[in-house]
């Protein structure tokens, strides 16, 4: 995988800083479900809004990791599904869509403004900002801040790169660049302490899913000569680990430190009366192309899809595709 040195990039619209700038409220959001780059840009554009002296809510339909909560200013996240938007501007950061914020009532706003870097993402900001090539949200949420003249403090740096660590898994992935270094560089400059921010982000799960991990190693299948580790979630794996549904975060990823994987497929029954399927690639292995013949969707190396046959059924019919997409 080629590292892009410094891509072009998309700056940011002078109608998005204008509606950052506006007066009034404002209520920020990521998606579903929060990861690092969603909490990260979340709160750092809100620290650069209060700065500003703009009345700020944030808000978010699950909680975000407990780790996270040693961040400044995590007290502050209000957990909701339904906010009544109307007059407020709205920014919504990490979102393909208004859907993945989990909250209804975001389109009463009066300007929605939509910031992300995931591709389709569907353009439903009063002003879009769409930038494929960052390799976090919170890339475009640094500029953004500069953009509005406010530098950057202890608390805004932490959190601009607590979403480039997390979703560049470490600095690893593809979309990572040189403008990805920078803002980590001047993270660290602003008081970002990046071996803290690396134990929350990496090192503070629980032991129930250091077992969970052994139990679907265990458990592993390979197929497609050894190119392909099949993981099976069932209910009783949870038990055998003392684990929840909710601390499967990033497990797809282990097989892949083995040099030979180049396809992961994770198979979960562990939410009564359906199986959700997940499917990760190295390199030129395409599965969203899979994802889609399913009725799923997602990247070109990570997607996934949900459906009601059962996990037998599901496996036959997936892996003569998967070993095609591997070929
Ligand atoms: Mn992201």
């Amino acid at each position: 995988m080629t590292v892009r040195s410094e891509p072009a990039g998309v700056p940011p619209p002078l109608s998005l800083i204008e509606a950052l700038r506006a007066d009034g409220p404002v209520i920020l959001c990521g998606h579903a479900r929060p990861d690092g780059d969603s909490i990260g840009s979340v709160m750092a554009m809100a620290a650069a809004l209060r700065a500003l002296g703009r009345p700020v809510r944030t808000i978010c339909s699950d909680p975000a990791p407990a780790a996270f909560h040693v961040f400044p200013g995590m007290e502050a996240l209000e957990i909701t599904r339904d906010v009544d938007a109307t007059g407020a501007t709205v920014v919504v950061m990490e979102s393909g869509a208004l859907s993945r914020t989990g909250i209804t009532g975001l389109e009463r706003a009066a300007v929605v403004v939509n910031i992300d870097h995931h591709l389709g993402n569907s353009g439903y900001g009063t002003v879009t900002w769409f930038d494929e090539t960052a390799a976090a949200c919170v890339e475009m949420v640094g500029e953004a801040i500069d953009a509005l003249g406010v530098p950057w403090s202890t608390a805004i740096a932490t959190y601009l790169y607590l979403g480039l660590l997390t979703d560049t898994g470490g600095f690893r992935h593809s979309h990572i660049s040189a403008r990805s270094f920078d803002l980590a560089r001047r993270s660290v400059i602003a008081g970002a302490d990046p071996v803290a921010i690396g134990q929350v982000a990496f090192d503070s799960f629980s032991l129930a899913r250091v077992r969970l991990i052994g139990a679907l190693l265990h458990g592993m299948q390979l197929d497609a000569d050894g190119r392909l580790a099949v993981l099976t979630l069932t209910p009783e794996v949870h038990v055998t680990a003392g684990s929840t549904p909710d601390e499967t975060e990033g497990i797809i990823n282990m097989p892949f430190t083995a040099q030979e994987i180049r396809a992961v497929c994770l198979l979960r029954s562990d939410e009564p009366g359906l199986t959700r399927v997940s499917l990760r690639s190295k390199g030129t292995v395409d599965v969203r192309s899979v994802a889609q013949q399913f009725g799923g969707g997602g990247h070109f190396n990570a997607s996934g899809f949900t459906t009601t046959d059962g996990l037998d059924e599901v496996r036959a019919a997936l892996l003569p595709l998967m070993r095609a997409a591997i070929q």
